[in-house]
């Protein structure tokens, strides 16, 4: 069944040029990418994003991190989409992601690890919302 995702290509990666390259991955597995924009966050609006995380000893710097430079935001669709985003990613921390993962290919460390992307439906539906008007969804 057809599913929507959502997807961020973060900073380090935007930083390094290989926003297009990771794009062109994501598009090469087969998603389609339904809404796509450039922005840049705040510190508040990354912990808004990541409030799950609130609690964890690297909040701080992942919300330093990811309101450090502009981000690509995305919703992605195709069959089985969040789960199959999550296997092109790889592993949180690159130095265990497979083999032609975008992680492994394009991320530094597991606070630097170039892409997110949704772990569960509910979670999708949020990350969706934060970044997407539903005219911005057709
Ligand atoms: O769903 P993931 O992005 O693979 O991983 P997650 O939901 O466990 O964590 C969300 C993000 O938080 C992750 O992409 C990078 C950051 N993070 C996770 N664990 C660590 C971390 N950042 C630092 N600096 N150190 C960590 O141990």
């Amino acid at each position: 069944m057809s599913q929507r995702t959502f997807s961020i290509i973060k900073p380090d990666a935007v930083r390094k040029g290989d926003a297009a390259a990771i794009l062109a991955e994501i598009e090469k597995a087969g998603f389609k990418i339904v809404s796509i924009k450039r922005l840049s966050i705040s510190k508040a609006q990354a912990e808004g994003f990541y409030h799950v995380h609130a609690a964890r000893p690297f909040f701080g710097e992942l919300t330093e991190f990811m309101s450090s430079g502009p981000i690509f935001p995305m919703v992605l669709e195709k069959d089985n989409a969040i789960a199959d985003l999550r296997k092109l990613m790889g592993a949180t921390n690159p130095a265990q992601a497979e083999e032609g993962t975008i992680r492994k290919k394009f991320a530094a460390s597991i606070g630097e690890n170039a892409i997110h992307g949704s772990d569960a439906e509910d979670t999708a539906a949020f990350e969706i919302g934060y970044f997407f008007a539903g005219y911005e969804l057709k």
